[in-house]
């Protein structure tokens, strides 16, 4: 086995969800490569060192220059604030390294089309941790739908609902934090959270093409965590908007911070002319489906045995499921981040680009853009994305 040594770029939330991916990745799926925890990197030396002691490591940076460029680094994984993927990804693409970055791509697409190109120019594998496309019911639901099992899609709707910035107490920047702080972030939900149900969506039933959408943020001021300064809160703190997909079916979006007692309430539904899907993360093992045209046959389900069947994805002709327990067995979140490292590592070893890749998440930070803009300008916005 080949060792794929992996220099983290960040200790946060993200940085523990990868880590663990990669400890297992071998332990589960058959693949050529075994990674390395070589270098943990972040600015503070005690915290890097903690977090690479926690985990691990071989040894610790605190200058991300020096991890990415470093010789016994093979792949940069990037799960710092959203204002630092771009110039860390550059520095990684120019030194020939596979990336692998946290959502969303930058804070904007002025910022994400230059990494896009550095990539490609560089010619390095790349993957962007839209982890959730690696839920096996969400990958299920992929697959019926390739199988033509939900027909001409009419609707898809989808929501992202936490509770967690509520109080005006919680202030903007810092560790963690910085989630609600416009500059290092770009923006609130929409960058956060509908960028998951962007991607998603758009995986499963095409680009979406024009939006119209409407953002608030209730708590308009909070303290800055490194000014120490009362200041305006630069982010948004709900979102919701409509939208066209180019197969002709709308869609509804909603997220928000302020759903008092959600805490990850992510879900989908998709309704077609011959079936319909939904899911929800709260529940994700399963899947439902309600299967109006029978695939098999072509024949409609008999009115009287009509309605939603729940799949229990935990059988081994489930996506990713053979590399687990028994049928009936579930995994849970961490294990969406080991599916993609493996589905990575698989196409890094096959030769082939794995989705989705920079090109992929910039047409979902041109729909997060389009929704801003629309959401400031109140009018139905286009937003450029394609497939
Ligand atoms: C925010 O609370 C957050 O951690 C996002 O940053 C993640 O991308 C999402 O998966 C869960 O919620």
């Amino acid at each position: 086995m080949k060792p794929l040594r992996v220099a983290m770029i960040g200790y946060g939330f993200m940085g523990r969800a990868h880590s663990n991916a990669y400890k297992r990745l071998t332990d589960f799926f058959a693949v050529q490569h075994k990674p390395v925890l070589q270098v943990a990197c972040a600015r503070n030396a005690d915290r890097a060192k903690a977090f690479a002691d926690n985990w691990g490591y071989t040894r610790v940076e605190t200058d991300w220059k020096k991890a990415v460029t470093a010789d016994d680094v093979d792949l940069v994984d990037i799960c710092t604030p959203n204002d630092t993927h771009q110039e860390i990804a550059i520095a990684a693409a120019e030194a020939g390294k596979m990336i692998v970055c946290e959502k969303p791509l930058a804070r904007t697409v002025a910022e994400a089309q230059p990494m896009v190109d550095a990539v490609e120019k560089a010619g390095v594998p790349n993957m962007v941790w839209f982890n959730y496309r690696r839920v096996p019911a969400i990958t299920l639901a992929k697959q019926l739908i390739d199988e033509g099992r939900i027909g001409r899609a009419f609707h898809f709707r989808s929501n992202f609902l936490q509770d967690w910035t509520i109080s005006p107490d919680v202030p903007q920047g810092g560790a963690g934090l910085w989630r609600l702080d416009a500059a290092a972030a770009g923006s609130g939900v929409t960058g956060d959270l509908l960028a998951h149900n962007i991607d998603t969506a758009m995986w499963l039933n095409g680009p979406i093409t024009r939006v119209v959408a409407k953002t608030e943020t209730f708590v308009k001021e909070r303290m800055h965590s490194l000014t120490g300064k009362v200041e305006k809160v630069g982010i948004d703190d709900a979102c919701a908007f409509l939208c066209e997909f180019a197969n002709g079916s709308l869609g509804v979006f909603e997220s928000t911070r302020y759903a008092r007692g959600h805490k990850a309430l992510k879900t989908l539904e998709l309704n077609g002319s011959e079936g319909s899907l939904s899911f929800n993360l709260e529940e994700m093992e399963y899947l439902d489906f309600f299967e109006y045209t029978q695939k098999e046959n072509g024949a409609s389900t008999p009115s009287h045995l009509r309605g939603w069947r729940r799949i229990h994805v935990t059988n081994g002709e489930h996506p990713y499921m053979d590399k687990y327990w028994v049928p009936g067995l579930v995994i849970g979140y961490e294990h969406s981040f080991l599916n993609a490292l493996a589905d990575f590592v698989a196409g890094v070893e096959a030769g082939k680009p794995v989705q989705p890749d920079f090109r992929s998440a910039l047409q979902t930070q041109k729909v997060c853009e389009a929704v801003l803009q629309s959401a400031a300008t109140g009018a139905w916005v286009e937003t450029g994305a394609t497939a």
